[in-house]
């Protein structure tokens, strides 16, 4: 096992003398970008952030991104390094578990934890970008919108940034650029001009499609509020997650290509639709009517939704190299963009802005202090990225399954048995932040002991507890304290 101390620490307040009154250009506003320039405003820094929107707090929120999004522990652990998880707090809706509906129409509330203090909340995220924006702003950083960046001179240090809104190009110089830029980083096309980052993407070949269901005519939420709704339907799936105003926002995931029925009157594969059959509006309710009816029922702009919403394309991102130098580094979605089917590609995001931070505050030499930053984040970034594909093959195909069900009966069981030892693995993602890589290494290992203990059976009736503990106790050794 690596060594589980390696989480990290806490950010030290007040600044050290020696490092106050640096200086860092951060690329993007977005959720990475005003977590990281708060953390380093805060603690005595000069930050200016570049951003290619305007601002959402005058423009109201612009349509076409996932309208909210999942925290958890790990998002909550960072923005309390920056005081800032109880402004946040302050707009989120409780999801204590996932609420399955069944294609037979019954409906199964899992809970996520063993009781209210494991759980995640729902937080619509130009409401969150507002919130860490202004705090960013309180905290002394410049935010400077209508900032797009379009190249960069890395000789020179001199970033070029045009504005949307007409044909004017700015210079700007620079000690250091941050990429908070979102997966299709313009720093990174930049940095991977002048050297090999060794960029892959693999696309998943399934897309997303949001819809909206409105409050009830009384304004209040038309299904449970505090709960994720899955509909699995196994290639595709529909989610729902809860706004503050009594609304939901309904995510299609859908392959991109249907598969056609072969003719052969065999059942496998079993045909299913995909955005290339499923074109417009009149089609997806008739597709809704039919797989999704409760859904359909609650989601009266569907036509208009499908049709005037953007197709969102899903796929992972992989860097061998996040930094050039002491004079740039990525994080966030710019340095590993994850399939969103665990929900943390912002919690991830937050994460690094605490360990950047940290390593800026640790050492002057930029080049070490990105060093480190990239040797402690990527083994996590890649271990989050597997698990999130891992966890759309279990949305989709399992949680309706018989197997999974009994070793998730198992594993719940194991874990109340063996609360230092056994936490289910999406525990350890969600409720935890120890390391990613180490809730994968320990996910392995109970994963293997489930699919062992329950070989051969359906039910745990006449089961040898004694034997699983003793297997716990040999192949888990004790969670570290303070995860
Ligand atoms: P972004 O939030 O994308 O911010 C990038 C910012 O940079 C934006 O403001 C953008 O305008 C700006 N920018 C872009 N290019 C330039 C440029 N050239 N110059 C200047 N500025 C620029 N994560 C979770 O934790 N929980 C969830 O439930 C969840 N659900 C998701 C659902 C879906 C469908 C998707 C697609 C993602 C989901 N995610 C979720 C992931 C989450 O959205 C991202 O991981 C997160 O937004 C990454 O933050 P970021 O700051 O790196 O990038
Ligand atoms: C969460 C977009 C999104 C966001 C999420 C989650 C899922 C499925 C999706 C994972 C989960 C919260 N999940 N939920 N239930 N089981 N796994 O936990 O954020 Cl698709």
């Amino acid at each position: 096992m690596p060594n589980p101390s390696s989480v990290a620490p806490e950010l030290p307040l007040p600044p050290r003398v020696d490092d106050a009154g640096q200086h860092l250009t951060i690329v993007g506003a977005g959720l990475a970008g005003a977590l990281l320039a708060t953390l380093l405003a805060q603690r005595g820094w000069s930050v200016d952030v570049y951003e290619k929107r305007g601002d959402l707090r005058e423009l109201g929120y612009e349509r076409g991104r996932s309208i909210n999004l999942a925290l958890a522990e790990r998002g909550r652990h960072a923005l309390r390094q920056a005081d800032a998880d109880d402004a946040v707090m302050a707009k989120t809706v409780m999801m204590r578990g996932r609420m399955v509906h069944f294609a037979d129409g019954h409906l199964d509330l899992q809970r996520y934890g063993r009781d209210d203090s494991e759980v995640i909340w729902s937080v619509h995220r130009g409401e969150l970008n507002e919130v860490l924006l202004n705090i960013a702003e309180q905290a002394g950083a410049r935010i400077h919108f209508h900032h797009r960046l379009d190249s960069v001179d890395f000789d020179a240090r001199i970033a070029r940034f045009g504005d949307d809104r007409n044909d004017t190009v700015r210079e700007i110089h620079f000690e250091t650029l941050v990429g908070a830029d979102g997966a299709g980083s313009s720093l990174r096309q930049a940095m991977a001009g002048v050297c090999e980052l060794d960029e892959r993407s693999e696309f998943l070949g399934h897309s997303y499609k949001e819809l909206e269901i409105p409050p009830g005519p009384d304004g209040g939420f038309q299904i449970e509020p505090h709960a994720l709704h899955i509909w699995p339907r196994g290639r595709y799936m529909c989610i729902a997650l809860p706004n503050d105003e009594g609304t939901f926002t309904v995510t299609l995931f859908l392959p991109n290509h249907a598969v056609p029925d072969d003719g052969s009157g065999n059942q496998r594969p079993h045909p299913a639709p995909g955005f290339d059959t499923i074109t417009n509006g009149a089609q997806a309710r008739a597709f809704f009517d039919r797989d999704f009816p409760d859904a359909s029922k609650l989601i009266p702009a569907l036509e208009h939704d499908f049709d005037h919403n953007p197709t969102g394309v899903l796929g992972t991102l992989y860097l061998d190299r996040w930094h050039l130098d002491h004079r740039a580094v990525l994080i966030g979605d710019a340095a590993h963009a994850m399939v969103p089917f665990h929900g943390q590609g912002m919690n991830c995001a937050f994460e690094d802005c605490v360990a950047l931070a940290h390593h800026l505050l640790q050492t002057t030499d930029r080049n070490e202090a990105f060093a480190g930053f990239q040797a402690e984040r990527l083994p996590n970034a890649r271990a989050i990225q597997q698990m999130a594909l891992e966890n759309y093959l279990e949305m989709r195909d399992h949680v309706d399954d018989e197997d999974y069900l009994l070793q998730r009966e198992l594993g719940n069981r194991l874990a109340e048995r063996h609360p230092t030892r056994f936490l289910p693995r999406y525990s350890m993602v969600t409720f935890t932040h120890m390391p990613y890589a180490i809730a994968l290494e320990r996910g392995d290992i109970q994963r293997q002991l489930l699919v062992e203990l329950t070989h051969d059976r359906t039910t745990l009736d006449g089961f040898d507890w004694d034997a699983a503990d003793a297997l716990v106790e040999a192949r888990l050794p004790p969670l570290p304290e303070n995860i």
